[in-house]
């Protein structure tokens, strides 16, 4: 059975919107989602959807394999170590990795040239982008549920492999800390808008001003498979393209593309990702038995992220907000992104609190006439929002997912339960079909359908109550 086949009882359609029924079938949507993940996988890695998204995302893989943790732990880290088999010698994880076997797809490897920088990997063709680093924070949920749903010997044969990967992860965060933060603000530089959240409105203005250059003519494999209307418009592409063209030429060095390019972004959401993930990096490292220098480091990278990540709480709009290092000021746009720092676990329990506030307030999961509470990408009550465009308004269950683990994570457990729960009613809801994203007025699915992470998040909140 699929996602649109989730079965419910008569008496769940006498609920109000937003509440899951207590019969919930959650064998059939766990049934359901564990088969979405089953018909994505390509062979110890997994396609974000089975055709939109058919190579290995590399944020995707690290929600995947949480999901995977729940099925077979050995297969989850089979996930990751895929993974980083393409990272590059950087340290920088790509933020796609190819599948030769899949050759119709753009834009695809040609478009990217890793074959002609040195750093990359010769094996494989890969994207020279980066995405949020997830990576650590799965390895070490991967290692809980291992522990918790397995039995010790299985668990510790996965934690033999967290260790054998740890100097993979921990040259991944070098190269975050380093090359992606060379003034050590403790911010992480992005260099393209597909370094985490595509479409969002955070970029606009840093778009606008940029000008295109000559691109020659290409097709778009997204608008042939989804409706246009919920993808990024042609200018937004051009500009993509560009910046792709731009990042190819100057071969992927940081240093270079930090003195030209013309798109660069402190991201608070990639930001705070990295400090929960530096700290999910440390307790592997003391699993693998890492040399204390190295513990400090980690330590340092977390500290100094975590303060510049609360620094950039923005009074007015209360949330965080990015900075765009080309006109020096602060990204003021309301966005799911901004919500992001609650992964901070240094923030005290009262900036939690404003936080998880903001998050069901009216831009966001108490926005007017929803279908369920949830979080939205971009404020309801913002000029930017649109319902049905791509990061621009539509709620993302994986964004709703990691916001709901930074509630948990401050203690704030009925915030959380309240947030499972209205993402557990969407998603079992029939037809709901593990989209990439759902219209929040009426739930409708959009973007893809079978999303892997979708799946992923879905089989890891039914496993977490
Ligand atoms: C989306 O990004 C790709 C480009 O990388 C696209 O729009 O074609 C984003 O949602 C990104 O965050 C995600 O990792 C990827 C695959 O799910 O799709």
């Amino acid at each position: 059975m699929d996602g649109r086949g989730v079965r419910h009882s008569h008496r769940g359609a006498q609920l109000r919107a937003g509440e899951p029924g207590p019969d919930l079938d959650e064998r059939a949507l766990r049934d359901a989602a564990a088969a979405v993940l089953r018909r994505n996988d390509v062979g110890g890695w997994t396609k974000p959807a089975p055709r939109l998204y058919p190579h290995q995302w590399s944020w995707d893989s690290a929600f995947i394999a949480i999901g995977l943790a729940h099925l077979d732990p050995a297969r989850a880290m089979e996930e990751l170590e895929q993974l980083f088999e393409a990272q590059w010698a950087d340290g920088r994880v790509p933020h796609m990795v190819f599948d030769p076997n899949v050759p119709d797809y753009w834009p695809g490897p040609d478009v990217w040239g890793s074959a002609k920088v040195a750093a990359a990997p010769r094996h494989v063709a890969t994207s020279g982008l980066i995405q949020p680093p997830m990576h650590a924070i799965a390895v070490w949920r991967i290692l809980q549920i291992a522990n918790a749903e397995t039995g010790s010997e299985n668990a510790r044969a996965i934690a033999a492999r967290a260790a054998a990967l740890y100097p993979k992860l921990r040259d991944w965060h070098r190269y975050l800390a380093e090359r992606r933060d060379p003034e050590g603000s403790g911010l992480i530089t992005v260099y393209h808008p597909w370094e985490g959240t595509d479409n969002t409105p955070r970029w606009d203005a840093a778009l606008a001003r940029i000008e295109v250059g000559e691109i020659p003519p290409y097709p778009r494999t997204d608008v042939r498979l989804v409706a246009a209307a919920e993808r990024p418009t042609k200018a937004e592409y051009d500009r993509y393209l560009w910046l792709v063209a731009l990042l190819r030429e100057a071969g992927y060095d940081d240093a270079t593309v930090q003195r030209e390019h013309p798109f660069l972004i402190k991201d608070v959401q990639c930001s705070a990702i990295f400090v929960a993930s530096n700290d999910a990096l440390a307790r592997i490292a003391e699993l693998a038995g890492a040399p204390r220098s190295e513990r400090a480091a980690i330590a340092s990278w977390s500290a100094r992220s975590a303060q510049a990540v609360r620094d950039r709480w923005d009074h007015t709009l209360e949330l965080g907000l990015d900075v765009d290092l080309r006109t020096g000021e602060p990204i003021r746009c309301v966005t799911s992104a901004g919500l992001c720092p609650l992964l901070v676990p240094s923030l005290t329990k009262a900036e939690a609190v404003h936080f998880a506030k903001r998050m069901f307030g009216a831009d966001f999961a108490g926005a007017k006439g929803l279908a369920y509470p949830v979080v939205l990408s971009t404020g309801a009550t913002t000029p930017e929002f649109r319902p049905r465009a791509y990061w621009r308004g539509p709620a993302w269950p994986v964004i709703n997912w990691l916001l709901w683990c930074g509630l948990r994570a401050h203690g704030l457990g009925e915030e959380a339960a309240r947030l499972r729960r209205a993402n557990l009613a969407l998603l079992a809801r029939p037809g709901a079909g593990f989209a990439e994203y759902y219209e929040p007025f009426t739930a409708e699915p959009l973007g893809s359908l079978d999303q892997s992470w979708t799946a992923a998040v879905t089989i890891d909140w039914l496993a977490t109550p």
